[in-house]
Order: structure tokens, then C-alpha cells, then sequence
């Protein structure tokens, strides 16, 4: 046999081992989420996977695309899509979805949490349970939540250590809510997809930006293109890990117990590396050059009064009954 018969008979077998394996019925769906894929919301979807093929005797898994690729770069677009089931799974965090589900804004009301203890108490609790309903009436099905984190400020002007020196400043965020309270604040906010964002720093279209360190800030390298950092945790933003309700009802018993193990496995690692890279991140970002600012007690009792007609609109939007179930988790924790 020749060296040229020889590749074809190697490849027939390759052909063939493949086909085997699709006697398996491995089946894929596509998981999309907002960030890049050094993230911890990356590795978390990641583990899903892993471990949904693990639960389902390799007949499930997913194949996960990052950056939003799948909704044109549209971050907000995802939660729509999952919701008419033209995406089977999505990792993204609260504020995305606020366009589709107001309520989810809950969570990320400025200066609602002091603690992981208290933001504990509600994403396993009651106020959890209620958001997993009108998700759900949404044709969305939250299977876990897993975190993105306390959200920090980031700028290239100066050190913030008083809601006035926020004054002036052109922040990009995320989302409406946040829209509201960089103007409580007298900054510039503008609204720009998370893709577009570090550009937009290094050129200088944006002074500065908000987001959580582990999960994103240092994953994501925000440390090249800015200077100064303020750990004031105003505002407290989960990721959920969801799945279409077409197909989470298309599924019998036993298949959604499996992809349930999964994603209550991959998220509550996801929250674990999260809060472990955040909590050694603050002495990695100094070590890169950044300038962190940790506010006193008081200081963030200012941010959190500056802050407060952003939480009162908010509020009313989301509705009392559910920021009350909030508040009361939260105290009933302490
Ligand atoms: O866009 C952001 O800032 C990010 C990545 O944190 C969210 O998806 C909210």
C-alpha cells in the first residue's frame, strides 16, 4: 500500500469513529454570553458544559459563543432571544435584561447590599424564587445564579473619593438603571455594548467605566487603559445561567434534572472563582500600576445619599412589594 492509500484508509476509520460517536445522539446547543472569553463568566459556561455531557451520558452539551456574537453584539438582545427560543442557553447578568424584565433591576439598586452574606440571602431565598417566576413568565428559565459582582469605578481623570469628583466625568455604563444614577451623580453617562468599551477608553471617547473586578475588570485587562479605581460597590449585579422554556419543556424529567445538576454545579462555580479572584484582585490591579481607592464607611454613606433618587425611581419602576421582599431577606440576614 502506498503513503497515499494508506491516508485514506486512516481517514475512512476517523470517518467512521465519527459517525459511531453520532450514533450517540450528542445533541449541541448554542450558549451565548456578553463577555470575552478569559472571563469567569466564560469558565463558568464552560463547566456547564462539561458537566451537563457528564450528567446526560455525553448526548448533551453545548458549544458556547462569547462577545454576544450570536445577537449581532447586542448584549441587551440576548435575554429576547433566549425568551422566543431562538437561543437555547444564555450566561448574562441582571442589567441586561431590565429592557425585557424591569423587575430584574431589583437586584442592582444602588447601595441595596453591604455584604456577599446579604446578596446570599436573597438569590437563595425568597426574593430569588419570585424573580425565577416572572423570568419565567417571560419564557425564560433561570436554572442558577452565579455572579458578576459588586461593580467598581474605573477613570482616567482622578482619583474618586466624593460623589463630586464624579461630576463632569463621561462614564460609560451598561444600562438604563445605570443611565439614572450617573446622572444623580452629575457625570455624563452613556450607554455602550461591553465590546465596544475598552476602545472607547483607550481613545478617550469615555473617561471612565463600571464593572466588577473579578469577573470582569481584570479578565478583560480594563487596568491597561485606565488609571484609577474606587472600590465604592454601589451597585450588586448577578449572572444567571437560563435556558429557552420551548426547550426546557420539550425535555422529560429526567433530561431537566440533568441539565439542572449541571447548571446548579457550573454556577456555584462560577460565583466561587469570582469572589476568589475579586478578593486578590485589588492587590494585582495595584501591582499593574492602577491607583485603588477603598472609601471609609462615610464616604460611602455619601455615594449612597447622592445615589438615592436613582433608587427611588428604580424602585417604583421595579415595584414596592418586590424591593420590600428584597430589603426583608436582606435584614432578616444581618
Ligand atoms: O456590560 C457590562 O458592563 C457587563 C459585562 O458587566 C454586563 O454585561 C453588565
Amino acid at each position: 500500500m502506498n503513503i497515499r492509500k494508506l491516508g485514506a484508509v486512516a481517514l475512512g476509520a476517523m470517518l467512521a469513529g465519527a459517525a459511531a460517536l453520532g450514533a450517540a445522539h450528542a445533541e449541541t446547543f448554542r450558549l451565548s454570553h456578553n463577555t470575552g472569553d478569559t472571563t469567569t463568566w466564560h469558565k463558568g459556561a464552560e463547566k456547564f458544559n462539561e458537566l451537563l455531557s457528564a450528567a446526560t451520558d455525553g448526548e448533551l452539551e453545548v458549544r458556547v459563543f462569547p462577545n454576544a456574537q450570536l445577537s449581532g453584539g447586542d448584549q441587551m438582545k440576548q435575554a429576547e432571544m433566549v425568551g422566543r427560543g431562538a437561543l437555547d442557553f444564555v450566561v448574562t447578568s441582571a442589567i441586561n435584561v431590565t429592557p425585557l424584565v424591569p423587575e430584574m433591576a431589583a437586584f442592582s439598586l444602588p447601595y441595596l447590599y453591604a455584604s456577599y452574606e446579604e446578596v446570599d440571602a436573597t438569590t437563595d431565598g425568597a426574593p430569588g424564587d419570585r424573580m425565577e417566576e416572572i423570568m419565567a413568565e417571560n419564557d425564560i428559565i433561570v436554572l442558577a445564579w452565579g455572579e458578576n459582582g459588586f461593580r467598581e469605578v474605573t477613570n482616567n481623570v482622578h482619583p474618586i473619593k466624593t460623589p463630586a469628583d464624579m461630576r463632569g466625568l463621561k462614564m460609560r455604563v451598561a444600562g438604563p438603571m445605570y443611565i439614572d444614577v450617573m446622572n444623580a451623580l452629575g457625570a455624563n453617562p452613556q450607554q455602550m455594548q461591553w465590546t465596544e468599551t475598552f476602545t472607547a477608553l483607550q481613545q478617550g471617547v469615555v473617561d471612565g467605566q463600571e464593572n466588577p473586578i473579578g469577573a470582569v475588570i481584570i479578565p478583560q485587562r480594563v487596568h491597561e487603559v485606565q488609571k484609577y479605581l474606587t472600590t465604592w460597590h454601589y451597585s450588586y449585579d448577578p449572572v444567571f445561567l437560563g435556558v429557552s422554556r420551548k426547550l426546557w419543556e420539550s425535555w422529560d424529567e429526567e433530561t431537566q434534572a440533568g441539565v439542572q445538576e449541571a447548571a446548579t454545579e457550573a454556577m456555584a462555580y462560577q460565583k466561587k472563582i469570582t469572589r476568589e479572584d475579586t478578593a486578590k484582585g485589588i492587590e494585582f490591579l495595584r501591582e499593574q500600576g492602577m491607583e485603588v481607592y477603598e472609601p471609609t464607611a462615610e464616604e460611602l454613606q455619601a455615594f449612597r445619599e447622592a445615589t438615592k433618587p436613582a433608587f427611588d425611581t428604580w424602585a417604583a419602576k421595579v415595584g414596592e412589594d418586590l424591593v420590600a421582599s428584597f430589603q426583608n431577606a436582606i435584614n432578616a440576614s444581618n
